[in-house]
């Protein structure tokens, strides 16, 4: 395995046979699956295109679809900065810098909180129920979400009656789509309905027979709900009769049965809600004229067309029993198809709550409800959203990073009034939550919400994306985010008189507080210096790679950043999660945010002993159970740890089944739709767990390209196809046997040096042409 440097055909069609041979195989997994129909929704199936979501319940007597459309949320464009902030700034940093941390983080309550209450919630369309008055007694039911086609389908018996249904969102048509099919003439007897918790909804059904419910999101106490949402259901029969109810539609006597569900809002942007939701269902609508073989062809096809990127295989379980006994009985068992199901569930849900054009995916993806879910189902962005986006670039879905990146650009403008109205300062600020109208003030409570650095994170977003692709065009368009980023810093940061260190104040370790205080709210905590660091220092590169003419603000940012407070190592051996030594062993709270600088930063590693010892000691500290997106970070930590059979205890620990009706507290695990749990559901938990079994195969961030960083000793021989490296490597095929590479396969979009590494032992040095492939 020394340094072959093959090109061209040979490699090229060893690898197709190779696709073709195991793609059979493949369909059989990658599918979820269930012998009753969900109760919970946390049972229901998830379906959506982006834009539209649907719950499928697969019920038999009443069969459920809750709906969504990414757009309905809460409120009216808004902001919400609170401008006494400004005054009160001097007199903030004198009591955080004479050690009063109690009136400080009082001040931040009284005078940086938002005075116009906190962010807007995503909402609900309601439900489409459909109910069959002679279903039931059934037999031979079954369900599943197919993975590969992203359908998901349903059957049973009545007596000798077979009835199938099978449900996709779209990918091409804008339209959620159902066909409902007897195996005998007449058979299906339904009415189909609305329901919604929303209030002031009106349901309908119109002239041309379409079963409508609309109405408007909710107002908050100083804002208007402006949001106007139309649902529609056109249903189409073959055989039998449909007839008109009130507010129903009554199916009598069909052999098939096919419903196409259009969902819209007035929604144009963060500031324009001049849609005609009418017209764009009118629009939508246009798609259903044609045939529903070719409409599901298309869908799958497209579908495909990013699914298919990746495929991973780790062996074959030889178990029975559906997807949630097998999370149930998964820490005691030996299935690797579930850790592939599992893996792919993150794609799939990426791919259909986060497509260009469209909203980034939020606390729950699109998959919501109730008007008032958890947490508002808002962007988080002190962790949440973020984690969300970890599995794009790796998992060869980059576009679908394009909704984060375009909210990225917006909050770039609606956070200049933050940073100016608020702080005094140049670019734009962001605090740790927005929403639909891109809000960048403080919420919840000052312990919480008065954190100011998340622009910081945000650039590490588009910076990472730029390693991936390399693409120069698009570093330029983001370069200016980054740069007016950066500009809030220079005007922000100040000096700490007691150390003359330049720090962030205020600001708080993301929500938590050294353990038996109450006291959050400080100056230069470690996260703060360590998003800094990466900021500056990227863009300084962004500016070269651009020869941008920015020499003098590229040597500020570098003044700067050596004037931070360095990381430091603890009197626990742990690293310092505040400028004091104040962290203690017995903390074990879920955020571990000093950790950034090892994922998803980049300025720990094996390069830094004395550092990463300290990582490690800090995670054994925090200990490993705790909210589902905490146990999918601390998979991403033990991944770049290279420590494999701890980050595979922690799929364990995350992928321990949790009963639907346990809906809150710091116990994660995995509901039996393989929807992450916190408890609630929330989506970040499966994004960060996909994006670490990633993690564990391929790294790239640390100056090589290095092989199986993080194999668990159980994983002993596999396949990965289709991940993507930095520097815009596609990894087109790693196997590996007894916990070595086998054959390697990666192909080079451009020009440039390659280091390919597998613990210790390089496996290439050299530099490749575009389009180059290696084989070794
Ligand atoms: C952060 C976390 C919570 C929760 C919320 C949505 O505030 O600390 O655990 O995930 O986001």
């Amino acid at each position: 395995m020394k340094n072959p440097h093959l090109g061209g055909l040979f490699v090229a069609a060893a690898i197709l046979s190779f696709s073709s041979s195991c793609s059979q195989q493949e369909s059989n997994e990658y599918s979820l699956s269930y012998d009753s129909p969900a109760t919970y929704w946390e049972e229901a199936l998830p379906v959506g295109n982006g834009r539209l979501g649907a719950m499928v319940y697969g019920g038999t007597q009443r069969e459920e679809l809750q709906l969504n459309e990414e757009t309905l949320w809460q409120g009216s464009p808004y902001n919400n900065i609170n401008p006494d902030a400004l005054e009160a700034l001097p007199k903030m940093r004198e009591l955080i810098f004479s050690g009063k941390y109690a009136e400080a983080q009082a001040l931040g309550d009284a005078k940086f909180l938002s005075a116009v209450g906190n962010e807007m919630c995503y909402q609900t369309i309601g439900s489409l129920n459909i109910t069959f008055p002679d279903h039931e007694n059934v037999s031979e039911y079954s369900r599943e979400l197919d993975l590969h086609d992203a359908i998901a389908r349903s059957s049973y018996k009545v007596g000798d009656v077979k009835f199938e249904q099978e449900i996709f969102s779209s990918f091409v048509d804008q339209l959620i789509i159902l066909r409902l099919t007897a195996d005998k003439p007449g058979a299906i007897n339904c009415e189909l309905s609305y329901s919604s918790p929303m209030w002031g909804h009106s349901i309908s059904v119109t002239d041309d027979g379409l079963l409508r419910i609309e109405g408007k999101g909710y107002a908050t106490e100083h804002f208007p709900g402006s949001v106007h949402y139309v649902s529609d259901v056109k249903a189409v029969n073959e055989g039998g009769e449909i007839a008109k109810g009130e507010q129903s539609l009554i199916v009598k006597g069909a052999k098939e049965l096919r419903l196409y569900i259009s969902m819209a809002t007035n929604f144009v942007n963060y500031s324009d809600l001049s849609a005609d939701p009418y017209e764009r269902n009118a629009e939508y609508f246009k798609a259903a004229e044609r045939e529903y073989s070719e409409a599901r062809k298309e869908h799958i096809r497209t579908y495909r067309e990013q699914f298919d990127r990746v495929s991973l295989e780790l062996g074959d379980s030889q178990l029975a029993g559906s997807t949630a006994d097998r999370v149930r009985d998964f820490r005691n068992n030996w299935d690797p198809d579930l850790i592939e199901t599992y893996f792919q569930f993150g794609r799939y849900l990426l791919i259909s709550c986060s497509q260009p054009g469209g909203q980034p995916a939020n606390l729950q993806g699109i998959w919501n409800a109730s008007p008032t879910p958890p947490w508002c189902g808002n962007y988080t962005t002190n962790i949440n959203v973020e984690m969300n986006y970890w599995p794009a670039e790796v998992t060869n879905l980059s576009e679908l990073h394009e909704p984060m990146i375009q909210m990225i650009k917006e909050l770039s403008v609606t956070g200049q009034q933050t940073a100016r109205e608020m702080y005094g300062c140049r670019g734009w600020a962001l605090h740790h939550n927005t929403d639909l109208w891109r809000c960048t003030g403080v919420v919840d409570l000052a312990y919480c919400g008065l954190w100011p650095t998340c622009s910081a994170w945000l650039c590490r977003h588009l910076w990472d994306r730029y390693l991936f692709s390399g693409d120069k065009e698009y570093l330029s368009e983001v370069y200016p985010i980054m740069r007016s980023a950066c500009e809030f810093f220079v005007d922000f940061l100040v000096e700490d008189p007691r150390t003359g260190r330049l720090v962030i104040a205020p600001s708080n370790s993301p929500e938590n507080c050294p353990l038996g205080t109450a006291l959050h709210i400080y100056g230069g905590v470690t996260m703060d210096n360590e998003m800094l660091r990466d900021l500056f220092a990227n863009t300084v590169s962004a500016a070269e790679l651009l020869e941008a003419d920015d020499r003098a603000f590229c040597d500020t940012l570098m003044n700067m950043s050596s004037r931070l407070t360095p990381l430091q190592v603890g009197k626990h051996g742990q690293l310092q999660e505040w400028a004091e030594d104040w962290d203690s062993p017995e903390d074990k709270h879920r955020h571990i945010s000093h950790l950034w600088a090892l994922y998803p930063g980049v300025e720990i590693s094996p390069k830094t002993p004395e550092l990463f010892s300290a990582a490690r000691t800090t995670l054994e500290q925090r200990g490993d159970e705790s909210t589902g997106w905490s146990m999918g970070w601390k998979v991403c930590f033990w991944a770049r740890m290279k420590d494999g059979d701890h980050a595979y205890k922690l799929i364990k620990d995350q992928l321990s089944l949790l009963d639907p009706s346990n809906q809150k507290g710091e116990g994660g695990g995995t509901y039996p739709n393989l929807f992450d749990a916190h408890p609630p559901f929330q989506i970040d938990g499966n994004f960060g767990c996909t994006a670490g079994i990633a993690e564990m195969l391929l790294q790239s961030h640390d100056e090589a390209i290095e092989l199986l960083p993080a194999l668990p000793t159980e994983w002993k021989t596999g396949i990965v196809k289709g991940l993507r490296a930095r520097g815009g490597y596609s990894i087109e095929e790693l196997s590996w046997k007894d916990g070595k590479p086998n054959r390697v396969v990666i192909s080079a979009s451009l020009a440039g040096p390659l280091k390919l590494v597998f613990g210790d032992e390089i496996l290439f040095d050299g530099v490749v042409k575009a389009g180059e492939r290696i084989r070794l």
